[in-house]
């Protein structure tokens, strides 16, 4: 698919997040805008996947280790195809399967369970891992948030990922400069992210994460002989001008006027 589908795509899918969180009253609506560029770009061009046959053995593998951002996730697979697109209007709601966290056992396409962060980018480069040993060539990505990237859980993988020459594994790193309630830098500031990552023997690409031309090649690139980060930034909240790079739009939900005028402006974009 081409670059200016993909855009449609993208403010198409982000329409549809916004409406599922003021529907059901909850959600983490700042997150899932600045991801979302990414998950179509994944979705509707770079991932080898099948959506009819959701564990093809020779599918790409990808993780949203943010696993709070699940309902992006859900409208994208929507939109590919991997569950019914009426299904959304369930989210959240008792007896839903689109829960607030992505449940692999329930929806079709999602690779692992996330929502405790820290753990998808270790589950990634496992899978890694295992293509490497059985020969498989399958490519794993995983996108992590930038405030998830102060676990130490994550900095053990990315040691495991180099040491094993996991050149199958891409890691997307969602910068969008906030974590829960505060900036990255109030936090604890992991901030640059490109030497930490260079010193531990990966190849770095730093992109704008809500540019589709330059989320694309850096998705595509292959390394010869290490694991690759795409220390994507971003902006929370993108696409609505009230959210965007504002704390508080961590998964605060639109009141109804607020609503209209995100509506109106997500749009106005289509
Ligand atoms: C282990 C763990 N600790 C705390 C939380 C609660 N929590 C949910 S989202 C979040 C902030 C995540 O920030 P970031 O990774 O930057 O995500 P994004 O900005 O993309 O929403 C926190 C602390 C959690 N889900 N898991
Ligand atoms: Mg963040």
């Amino acid at each position: 698919m081409e670059l200016p589908e993909l855009e449609r795509i993208a403010r198409q899918i982000r329409l549809r997040d916004l409406q599922a969180v003021y529907e059901a009253g909850a959600g983490h609506i700042g997150g899932e805008m600045s991801v979302i560029d990414l998950l179509t770009a994944l979705y509707f061009r770079v991932l080898r996947l099948w959506p009819a046959e959701p564990k093809n053995p020779n599918r790409d593998r990808f993780v949203l280790s943010k696993g709070h951002t699940a309902c992006a996730l859900y409208v994208t697979l929507a939109k590919r195809g991997f569950i019914p697109e009426e299904e959304i209007s369930t989210f959240l709601k008792p007896h839903s399967r689109l829960n607030g966290h992505p449940n692999c056992n329930k929806v079709p396409g999602v690779e692992t369970n996330t929502g405790p962060l820290g753990h998808g980018l270790p589950v990634a480069v496992g899978m890694a891992k295992a293509a490497k040993l059985s020969g498989a060539d399958y490519h794993t990505y995983v996108i992590t948030g930038d405030g998830e990237m102060q676990e130490g859980s994550n900095w053990e993988a990315i040691m495991a990922a180099a040491q094993f020459r996991l050149d199958n594994l891409t890691l997307v790193i969602d910068h969008n400069r906030f974590q829960q309630g505060a900036s990255l830098s109030d936090t604890n500031d992991i901030a640059p992210l490109r030497p930490k990552l260079e010193a531990f023997g990966w190849e770095v690409t730093e992109i704008d994460g809500n540019n589709m031309r330059e989320v694309v090649p850096a998705l595509e690139h292959r390394s010869n002989d290490r694991p690759h980060c795409i220390v994507a930034h971003t902006n929370k909240g993108h696409g609505i001008s009230f959210m965007q790079d504002r704390v508080d739009w961590h998964h605060k939900v639109p009141s109804k006027e607020q609503y209209e005028i995100a509506l109106a402006e997500l749009s106005e974009a289509l």
